[in-house]
Protein backbone atom coordinates (compact mmCIF):
# COMPACT_ATOMS: atom_id res chain seq x y z
CA UNK A 1 0.00 0.00 0.00
CA UNK A 2 1.17 3.36 -0.66
CA UNK A 3 -0.02 6.65 0.51
CA UNK A 4 -2.41 8.98 -1.47
CA UNK A 5 -6.04 9.77 -1.14
CA UNK A 6 -7.36 6.44 -1.26
CA UNK A 7 -5.32 4.83 1.21
CA UNK A 8 -6.05 8.20 4.14
CA UNK A 9 -8.44 6.08 6.00
CA UNK A 10 -5.79 2.66 6.08
CA UNK A 11 -3.70 5.15 8.19
CA UNK A 12 -2.94 4.01 12.01
CA UNK A 13 -4.59 6.47 14.31
CA UNK A 14 -1.10 7.39 16.14
CA UNK A 15 -0.26 9.19 12.59
CA UNK A 16 -1.18 13.04 12.54
CA UNK A 17 -2.53 14.26 9.29
CA UNK A 18 -4.38 17.03 7.88
CA UNK A 19 -8.15 17.28 8.34
CA UNK A 20 -9.43 20.02 5.50
CA UNK A 21 -11.29 19.58 2.15
CA UNK A 22 -8.98 19.72 -0.13
CA UNK A 23 -11.26 18.88 -3.25
CA UNK A 24 -13.34 22.23 -2.28
CA UNK A 25 -9.63 24.61 -2.16
CA UNK A 26 -8.34 26.38 -4.74
CA UNK A 27 -4.72 26.72 -5.22
CA UNK A 28 -2.90 30.16 -3.57
CA UNK A 29 0.45 29.67 -4.00
CA UNK A 30 2.77 28.56 -6.47
CA UNK A 31 6.36 27.35 -5.06
CA UNK A 32 9.16 26.90 -7.05
CA UNK A 33 12.29 24.61 -5.62
CA UNK A 34 9.59 22.08 -4.20
CA UNK A 35 12.45 20.11 -2.22
CA UNK A 36 12.66 18.49 1.12
CA UNK A 37 13.09 21.88 3.03
CA UNK A 38 10.39 23.96 1.34
CA UNK A 39 8.16 20.20 2.54
CA UNK A 40 9.57 20.28 5.83
CA UNK A 41 8.71 24.24 6.24
CA UNK A 42 6.47 26.45 4.44
CA UNK A 43 4.02 23.73 3.52
CA UNK A 44 3.82 22.37 7.26
CA UNK A 45 3.07 25.88 7.92
CA UNK A 46 0.80 26.43 5.18
CA UNK A 47 -0.92 22.59 6.40
CA UNK A 48 -1.85 23.85 9.39
CA UNK A 49 -3.18 27.35 8.85
CA UNK A 50 -5.54 24.94 6.69
CA UNK A 51 -6.08 22.84 9.33
CA UNK A 52 -7.07 25.94 11.73
CA UNK A 53 -10.07 27.32 9.34
CA UNK A 54 -7.92 28.83 6.32
CA UNK A 55 -9.58 28.52 2.58
CA UNK A 56 -7.88 28.57 -0.86
CA UNK A 57 -3.96 28.18 -0.26
CA UNK A 58 -2.84 24.44 -1.94
CA UNK A 59 0.09 24.70 -2.93
CA UNK A 60 1.34 23.67 -6.82
CA UNK A 61 5.08 23.11 -6.69
CA UNK A 62 7.67 23.72 -9.46
CA UNK A 63 10.58 21.44 -9.70
CA UNK A 64 13.14 23.56 -11.73
CA UNK A 65 15.28 20.42 -13.15
CA UNK A 66 14.23 17.09 -12.20
CA UNK A 67 11.35 15.16 -12.24
CA UNK A 68 12.46 13.15 -9.04
CA UNK A 69 10.16 14.92 -6.66
CA UNK A 70 7.04 14.86 -9.49
CA UNK A 71 7.63 11.54 -9.88
CA UNK A 72 7.65 10.84 -6.08
CA UNK A 73 4.29 13.10 -5.00
CA UNK A 74 2.25 13.27 -8.00
CA UNK A 75 1.42 9.34 -7.69
CA UNK A 76 0.60 9.84 -4.17
CA UNK A 77 -2.11 12.82 -4.98
CA UNK A 78 0.69 14.83 -3.83
CA UNK A 79 0.61 13.73 0.05
CA UNK A 80 3.95 13.03 1.94
CA UNK A 81 4.69 12.45 5.79
CA UNK A 82 6.79 14.67 7.41
CA UNK A 83 8.90 13.04 9.66
CA UNK A 84 9.84 15.04 12.84
CA UNK A 85 13.01 12.89 14.51
CA UNK A 86 15.09 13.14 17.69
CA UNK A 87 16.91 11.70 20.39
CA UNK A 88 14.09 10.88 22.44
CA UNK A 89 11.56 9.15 19.25
CA UNK A 90 9.78 10.23 16.13
CA UNK A 91 6.32 11.54 15.41
CA UNK A 92 4.49 11.38 11.43
CA UNK A 93 2.44 13.93 9.90
CA UNK A 94 0.96 13.10 6.69
CA UNK A 95 0.61 17.09 4.90
CA UNK A 96 -2.15 17.84 2.44
CA UNK A 97 -0.80 21.45 1.45
CA UNK A 98 0.67 20.31 -1.67
CA UNK A 99 -1.63 19.53 -4.93
CA UNK A 100 0.27 18.84 -7.63
CA UNK A 101 4.38 18.93 -8.70
CA UNK A 102 4.98 20.46 -12.11
CA UNK A 103 8.40 19.97 -13.50
CA UNK A 104 9.24 23.25 -15.36
CA UNK A 105 11.52 22.27 -17.99
CA UNK A 106 8.76 19.22 -18.90
CA UNK A 107 5.60 21.86 -18.81
CA UNK A 108 6.61 25.48 -18.63
CA UNK A 109 3.81 26.95 -20.04
CA UNK A 110 2.08 25.08 -17.02
CA UNK A 111 4.17 26.73 -14.48
CA UNK A 112 3.38 29.88 -16.50
CA UNK A 113 -0.94 29.07 -16.14
CA UNK A 114 -0.32 28.75 -12.65
CA UNK A 115 1.28 31.68 -12.14
CA UNK A 116 -1.39 33.93 -14.26
CA UNK A 117 -4.02 31.97 -12.71
CA UNK A 118 -6.76 34.53 -10.81
CA UNK A 119 -6.52 32.14 -7.29
CA UNK A 120 -2.91 32.48 -7.02
CA UNK A 121 -1.55 35.03 -4.97
CA UNK A 122 1.57 33.99 -3.81
CA UNK A 123 4.93 32.79 -5.59
CA UNK A 124 7.79 31.50 -3.01
CA UNK A 125 10.83 30.22 -3.30
CA UNK A 126 13.84 27.90 -2.58
CA UNK A 127 15.14 27.40 -5.22
CA UNK A 128 18.99 27.54 -3.16
CA UNK A 129 21.22 30.36 -3.46
CA UNK A 130 22.87 30.12 -6.84
CA UNK A 131 19.52 29.66 -8.72
CA UNK A 132 18.83 33.56 -7.96
CA UNK A 133 22.16 34.22 -11.06
CA UNK A 134 23.99 37.51 -8.96
CA UNK A 135 26.46 38.95 -10.73
CA UNK A 136 29.44 39.65 -8.92
CA UNK A 137 28.07 43.10 -8.21
CA UNK A 138 24.66 41.59 -7.11
CA UNK A 139 23.19 42.73 -10.23
CA UNK A 140 21.27 40.04 -12.40
CA UNK A 141 23.61 37.59 -14.61
CA UNK A 142 21.44 37.79 -17.28
CA UNK A 143 23.09 35.17 -19.46
CA UNK A 144 22.65 33.17 -16.06
CA UNK A 145 19.26 34.30 -16.01
CA UNK A 146 18.36 33.26 -19.59
CA UNK A 147 19.57 29.60 -19.01
CA UNK A 148 16.39 27.76 -17.66
CA UNK A 149 15.57 30.11 -14.07
CA UNK A 150 12.76 31.11 -12.46
CA UNK A 151 12.94 34.58 -14.32
CA UNK A 152 11.65 33.83 -17.76
CA UNK A 153 8.90 31.63 -16.16
CA UNK A 154 7.67 34.36 -13.75
CA UNK A 155 8.25 37.15 -16.79
CA UNK A 156 5.41 35.27 -19.12
CA UNK A 157 3.08 34.64 -15.55
CA UNK A 158 3.23 38.20 -14.73
CA UNK A 159 2.30 39.18 -18.27
CA UNK A 160 -0.43 37.20 -18.72
CA UNK A 161 -2.08 38.76 -15.08
CA UNK A 162 -1.79 42.30 -16.01
CA UNK A 163 -2.85 41.41 -19.49
CA UNK A 164 -5.57 40.05 -17.74
CA UNK A 165 -6.08 42.97 -15.27
CA UNK A 166 -5.67 40.48 -12.57
CA UNK A 167 -4.16 41.80 -9.03
CA UNK A 168 -0.65 41.78 -8.21
CA UNK A 169 1.34 38.83 -6.20
CA UNK A 170 3.41 38.71 -3.97
CA UNK A 171 7.06 36.79 -4.51
CA UNK A 172 8.20 35.30 -0.95
CA UNK A 173 11.77 34.20 -1.42
CA UNK A 174 12.80 31.78 1.15
CA UNK A 175 16.44 31.40 0.68
CA UNK A 176 19.67 31.96 3.12
CA UNK A 177 20.06 35.18 1.29
CA UNK A 178 20.73 38.39 3.39
CA UNK A 179 18.22 40.74 2.78
CA UNK A 180 16.03 38.54 0.51
CA UNK A 181 13.00 40.31 -0.30
CA UNK A 182 14.98 43.05 -1.95
CA UNK A 183 17.21 41.33 -3.49
CA UNK A 184 14.86 38.99 -5.58
CA UNK A 185 12.80 42.56 -6.38
CA UNK A 186 15.94 43.82 -8.35
CA UNK A 187 17.05 40.74 -9.95
CA UNK A 188 13.22 40.49 -11.34
CA UNK A 189 13.13 43.98 -12.29
CA UNK A 190 16.13 43.88 -13.87
CA UNK A 191 14.83 41.12 -15.76
CA UNK A 192 11.85 42.05 -16.53
CA UNK A 193 13.08 45.79 -17.66
CA UNK A 194 15.26 44.41 -19.98
CA UNK A 195 12.75 42.10 -21.60
CA UNK A 196 9.18 43.45 -21.17
CA UNK A 197 9.38 46.82 -19.50
CA UNK A 198 5.79 47.48 -19.37
CA UNK A 199 5.36 44.27 -16.74
CA UNK A 200 8.39 45.60 -15.10
CA UNK A 201 6.63 48.84 -14.22
CA UNK A 202 3.25 46.64 -13.53
CA UNK A 203 5.41 44.52 -10.91
CA UNK A 204 7.42 47.12 -9.46
CA UNK A 205 3.48 49.07 -8.52
CA UNK A 206 1.47 45.57 -8.17
CA UNK A 207 3.66 43.08 -6.90
CA UNK A 208 5.38 42.69 -3.08
CA UNK A 209 8.79 41.50 -2.25
CA UNK A 210 8.51 40.39 1.83
CA UNK A 211 11.89 39.17 3.11
CA UNK A 212 11.73 36.33 5.40
CA UNK A 213 14.27 34.01 7.34
CA UNK A 214 13.39 30.40 7.37
CA UNK A 215 15.07 28.23 9.66
CA UNK A 216 14.61 24.30 10.00
CA UNK A 217 17.54 21.86 9.73
CA UNK A 218 16.31 18.96 6.99
CA UNK A 219 18.76 16.42 6.19
CA UNK A 220 18.66 15.22 2.24
CA UNK A 221 16.09 12.41 2.48
CA UNK A 222 18.15 8.70 2.55
CA UNK A 223 16.82 5.44 1.61
CA UNK A 224 16.73 4.31 4.89
CA UNK A 225 14.80 7.15 5.85
CA UNK A 226 11.72 5.52 3.65
CA UNK A 227 11.92 2.94 5.23
CA UNK A 228 11.48 4.42 8.70
CA UNK A 229 8.88 6.86 7.23
CA UNK A 230 7.19 3.46 5.95
CA UNK A 231 7.18 1.50 9.50
CA UNK A 232 5.72 4.73 11.42
CA UNK A 233 3.17 5.38 8.93
CA UNK A 234 2.08 1.86 7.85
CA UNK A 235 2.30 2.05 3.86
CA UNK A 236 5.35 3.37 1.38
CA UNK A 237 5.75 6.98 0.94
CA UNK A 238 8.28 8.35 -1.60
CA UNK A 239 8.01 11.62 -0.73
CA UNK A 240 8.52 11.60 2.93
CA UNK A 241 11.11 13.90 4.63
CA UNK A 242 12.81 13.77 7.88
CA UNK A 243 13.25 16.95 9.89
CA UNK A 244 14.17 18.01 13.63
CA UNK A 245 11.08 19.32 15.83
CA UNK A 246 12.68 23.11 15.92
CA UNK A 247 11.45 25.51 13.13
CA UNK A 248 11.05 29.11 13.19
CA UNK A 249 9.78 31.20 10.18
CA UNK A 250 9.95 35.47 10.25
CA UNK A 251 8.39 36.42 7.83
CA UNK A 252 7.84 40.57 6.67
CA UNK A 253 4.30 41.29 6.58
CA UNK A 254 3.47 42.99 3.44
CA UNK A 255 1.63 40.79 1.10
CA UNK A 256 -0.35 42.29 -2.06
CA UNK A 257 -3.54 39.80 -2.16
CA UNK A 258 -3.50 38.12 1.50
CA UNK A 259 -1.77 35.30 2.98
CA UNK A 260 -2.13 31.87 4.69
CA UNK A 261 -2.79 32.99 8.63
CA UNK A 262 0.55 31.26 9.35
CA UNK A 263 0.73 33.46 12.44
CA UNK A 264 -1.41 30.90 14.17
CA UNK A 265 0.28 28.01 13.62
CA UNK A 266 3.77 29.96 15.07
CA UNK A 267 5.22 31.97 12.43
CA UNK A 268 6.46 35.37 13.09
CA UNK A 269 4.97 38.06 10.80
CA UNK A 270 7.21 41.34 11.43
CA UNK A 271 7.84 44.84 10.37
CA UNK A 272 11.34 44.16 9.73
CA UNK A 273 13.68 40.72 9.54
CA UNK A 274 17.22 41.62 9.64
CA UNK A 275 17.70 41.34 13.29
CA UNK A 276 16.50 37.55 13.00
CA UNK A 277 17.98 37.09 9.20
CA UNK A 278 21.55 38.25 10.50
CA UNK A 279 21.21 36.48 13.55
CA UNK A 280 20.07 32.99 11.44
CA UNK A 281 22.07 33.55 8.67
CA UNK A 282 25.89 34.56 10.92
CA UNK A 283 25.36 32.19 13.69
CA UNK A 284 23.41 28.96 12.21
CA UNK A 285 24.50 29.07 8.96
CA UNK A 286 27.84 30.27 9.59
CA UNK A 287 28.13 28.06 12.36
CA UNK A 288 27.03 24.66 9.96
CA UNK A 289 29.74 25.89 7.74
CA UNK A 290 32.65 26.29 9.78
CA UNK A 291 31.56 22.09 11.16
CA UNK A 292 31.61 21.42 7.42
CA UNK A 293 35.02 22.50 6.46
CA UNK A 294 36.76 21.59 9.85
CA UNK A 295 34.79 18.88 10.51
CA UNK A 296 35.32 17.37 6.91
CA UNK A 297 39.06 17.54 8.13
CA UNK A 298 39.29 16.39 11.29
CA UNK A 299 37.71 12.83 9.92
CA UNK A 300 33.49 13.26 10.72
CA UNK A 301 30.78 13.07 8.40
CA UNK A 302 27.76 14.59 10.47
CA UNK A 303 26.92 17.79 12.21
CA UNK A 304 25.98 15.94 15.47
CA UNK A 305 29.70 14.23 15.19
CA UNK A 306 31.21 17.27 14.70
CA UNK A 307 29.85 19.86 17.40
CA UNK A 308 30.70 16.63 19.46
CA UNK A 309 34.94 17.15 18.86
CA UNK A 310 36.14 19.00 21.88
CA UNK A 311 38.19 21.71 19.51
CA UNK A 312 35.47 22.11 17.46
CA UNK A 313 33.23 22.47 19.70
CA UNK A 314 35.37 25.43 21.64
CA UNK A 315 35.63 26.86 17.97
CA UNK A 316 31.85 26.36 17.02
CA UNK A 317 30.80 28.33 20.16
CA UNK A 318 33.51 31.29 19.52
CA UNK A 319 32.29 31.87 16.31
CA UNK A 320 28.45 32.25 17.55
CA UNK A 321 29.29 34.11 20.73
CA UNK A 322 32.11 36.62 19.89
CA UNK A 323 32.25 36.60 16.00
CA UNK A 324 28.52 36.77 14.92
CA UNK A 325 26.34 37.70 17.81
CA UNK A 326 28.39 41.05 18.47
CA UNK A 327 27.92 42.06 14.62
CA UNK A 328 23.99 41.39 14.95
CA UNK A 329 21.71 44.86 14.94
CA UNK A 330 19.73 43.46 18.06
CA UNK A 331 15.46 43.64 17.90
CA UNK A 332 14.28 44.71 21.23
CA UNK A 333 14.32 41.42 23.44
CA UNK A 334 16.36 39.16 20.87
CA UNK A 335 18.72 37.09 23.17
CA UNK A 336 21.56 36.07 21.21
CA UNK A 337 22.92 34.15 24.15
CA UNK A 338 19.69 31.67 24.76
CA UNK A 339 19.84 31.52 20.92
CA UNK A 340 23.48 30.14 20.61
CA UNK A 341 22.43 27.88 23.45
CA UNK A 342 19.53 25.99 21.06
CA UNK A 343 21.67 25.93 18.16
CA UNK A 344 23.91 24.18 20.04
CA UNK A 345 21.36 21.97 21.29
CA UNK A 346 19.82 21.33 17.57
CA UNK A 347 23.63 20.28 16.25
CA UNK A 348 23.56 17.69 18.89
CA UNK A 349 20.23 15.96 17.47
CA UNK A 350 21.52 12.40 17.10
CA UNK A 351 18.79 11.29 14.94
CA UNK A 352 19.07 13.73 11.69
CA UNK A 353 22.44 12.55 10.16
CA UNK A 354 22.88 16.15 8.53
CA UNK A 355 25.78 15.14 6.26
CA UNK A 356 28.89 17.23 6.33
CA UNK A 357 29.63 17.31 2.83
CA UNK A 358 25.95 18.37 2.04
CA UNK A 359 26.67 21.95 4.17
CA UNK A 360 29.75 22.21 2.48
CA UNK A 361 28.34 22.91 -1.33
CA UNK A 362 28.42 26.14 -3.47
CA UNK A 363 30.60 27.45 -0.41
CA UNK A 364 31.08 30.99 -3.01
CA UNK A 365 27.11 31.40 -2.67
CA UNK A 366 26.96 30.99 1.14
CA UNK A 367 29.95 32.50 2.86
CA UNK A 368 29.72 36.03 1.82
CA UNK A 369 26.26 36.22 3.96
CA UNK A 370 27.43 33.75 6.87
CA UNK A 371 31.23 34.56 7.16
CA UNK A 372 32.37 37.83 5.43
CA UNK A 373 29.56 39.91 6.53
CA UNK A 374 30.81 39.13 10.08
CA UNK A 375 34.02 39.60 9.34
CA UNK A 376 33.90 42.97 7.57
CA UNK A 377 31.58 43.92 10.84
CA UNK A 378 34.13 42.80 13.43
CA UNK A 379 37.14 44.50 10.77
CA UNK A 380 35.05 48.07 11.38
CA UNK A 381 35.20 47.96 14.89
CA UNK A 382 38.83 46.53 15.12
CA UNK A 383 37.70 43.01 16.55
CA UNK A 384 39.64 39.68 15.06
CA UNK A 385 37.68 37.12 14.42
CA UNK A 386 40.28 33.55 14.83
CA UNK A 387 37.48 31.43 14.43
CA UNK A 388 35.92 32.35 11.01
CA UNK A 389 40.03 32.66 9.72
CA UNK A 390 40.34 28.86 10.92
CA UNK A 391 37.19 28.19 9.27
CA UNK A 392 38.40 30.18 5.18
CA UNK A 393 41.38 28.86 5.59
CA UNK A 394 39.75 24.82 5.74
CA UNK A 395 37.51 25.99 2.82
CA UNK A 396 40.72 27.05 0.96
CA UNK A 397 41.94 23.87 1.74
CA UNK A 398 38.62 22.22 0.88
CA UNK A 399 38.65 23.63 -2.54
CA UNK A 400 42.21 22.56 -3.44
CA UNK A 401 40.69 19.29 -2.67
CA UNK A 402 41.63 18.57 0.68
CA UNK A 403 38.14 16.67 1.33
CA UNK A 404 37.70 14.81 -1.88
CA UNK A 405 37.82 11.76 -0.33
CA UNK A 406 34.87 12.46 2.17
CA UNK A 407 33.55 15.15 -0.01
CA UNK A 408 33.37 14.60 -3.80
CA UNK A 409 34.82 16.82 -6.09
CA UNK A 410 34.27 20.34 -5.79
CA UNK A 411 30.29 21.24 -5.71
CA UNK A 412 30.32 25.04 -6.44
CA UNK A 413 28.72 27.14 -9.50
CA UNK A 414 32.08 28.66 -9.46
CA UNK A 415 34.10 26.07 -8.97
CA UNK A 416 36.23 26.27 -11.92
CA UNK A 417 37.22 29.39 -10.86
CA UNK A 418 37.86 28.56 -7.56
CA UNK A 419 40.20 25.58 -8.60
CA UNK A 420 41.80 27.35 -10.43
CA UNK A 421 42.96 29.52 -7.50
CA UNK A 422 45.49 27.03 -6.62
CA UNK A 423 47.26 26.63 -10.26
CA UNK A 424 49.94 28.14 -8.84
CA UNK A 425 50.17 25.99 -5.98
CA UNK A 426 50.89 28.12 -3.22
CA UNK A 427 48.45 29.40 -0.28
CA UNK A 428 49.68 32.83 -1.09
CA UNK A 429 48.12 32.81 -4.63
CA UNK A 430 44.83 31.31 -3.59
CA UNK A 431 44.19 33.72 -0.84
CA UNK A 432 44.45 37.41 -2.61
CA UNK A 433 42.58 35.47 -5.76
CA UNK A 434 40.15 34.69 -3.31
CA UNK A 435 40.17 38.53 -1.45
CA UNK A 436 42.69 40.31 -3.17
CA UNK A 437 41.28 43.28 -5.97
CA UNK A 438 39.13 41.54 -8.46
CA UNK A 439 39.45 38.62 -6.61
CA UNK A 440 36.45 36.08 -7.04
CA UNK A 441 34.54 37.41 -3.74
CA UNK A 442 36.23 40.71 -3.70
CA UNK A 443 34.00 43.54 -1.85
CA UNK A 444 32.62 41.53 1.08
CA UNK A 445 35.17 42.05 3.27
CA UNK A 446 37.80 44.57 3.00
CA UNK A 447 40.68 42.50 5.04
CA UNK A 448 44.40 44.45 5.45
CA UNK A 449 47.59 42.93 4.10
CA UNK A 450 48.40 41.66 7.41
CA UNK A 451 45.43 39.63 7.92
CA UNK A 452 45.60 38.11 4.69
CA UNK A 453 48.82 37.13 5.36
CA UNK A 454 47.49 35.91 8.91
CA UNK A 455 45.38 34.03 6.60
CA UNK A 456 47.64 32.45 4.12
CA UNK A 457 49.78 30.84 7.34
CA UNK A 458 46.47 29.50 8.54
CA UNK A 459 46.07 27.97 5.43
CA UNK A 460 49.30 26.50 4.99
CA UNK A 461 49.41 25.15 8.63
CA UNK A 462 46.70 22.97 8.21
CA UNK A 463 44.13 21.16 10.35
C1 LIG B 1 22.73 24.48 5.84
C2 LIG B 1 21.29 24.96 5.78
O1 LIG B 1 23.07 23.22 3.86
C3 LIG B 1 23.34 24.26 4.47
O2 LIG B 1 24.11 25.09 3.99
O3 LIG B 1 23.48 25.40 6.57
O4 LIG B 1 20.55 24.29 4.85
C4 LIG B 1 20.61 24.88 7.16
O5 LIG B 1 20.44 23.55 7.57
C5 LIG B 1 19.27 25.58 7.16
O6 LIG B 1 19.43 26.90 6.72
C6 LIG B 1 18.65 25.55 8.55
O7 LIG B 1 17.55 26.39 8.59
Amino acid sequence: MRLAAASLPRLPAAVDRFGYDRAAMATGIVHFGIGAFHRAHMAWYTDRALDAGGRDWLITGVSMRSADVATRLNPQDGLYSLIERDGRGAGARVIGAVGRVLVAPQAPAAVIAAVAAPATRIASFTITEKAYCRAADGGLNQAQAADASIYPLLAAGLAARRAAGLSGITLLPCDNIANNGPVLRRLLLAWLSAHDPATADWAAQHCRFPSTMVDRIVPATAPADLDMAAALIGMADAGAVITEPFSQWVVEDDFAAGRPDWAAVGAELVADVAPYEQAKLRMLNGAHSALAYLGLERGHDHVHEAIADPPLRALVLRLMREEAAPSVACAPGQDLEAYAATLLARFENPALAHRLAQIAMDGSQKIPQRWLATLEANRVKGRDCPAIMAALAAWLRHIRGDNQHKAGPLADPAATALQSLWDGGTADDAVHGLFGANGVLAGHWLPSPATLAMLVQSVQAGP
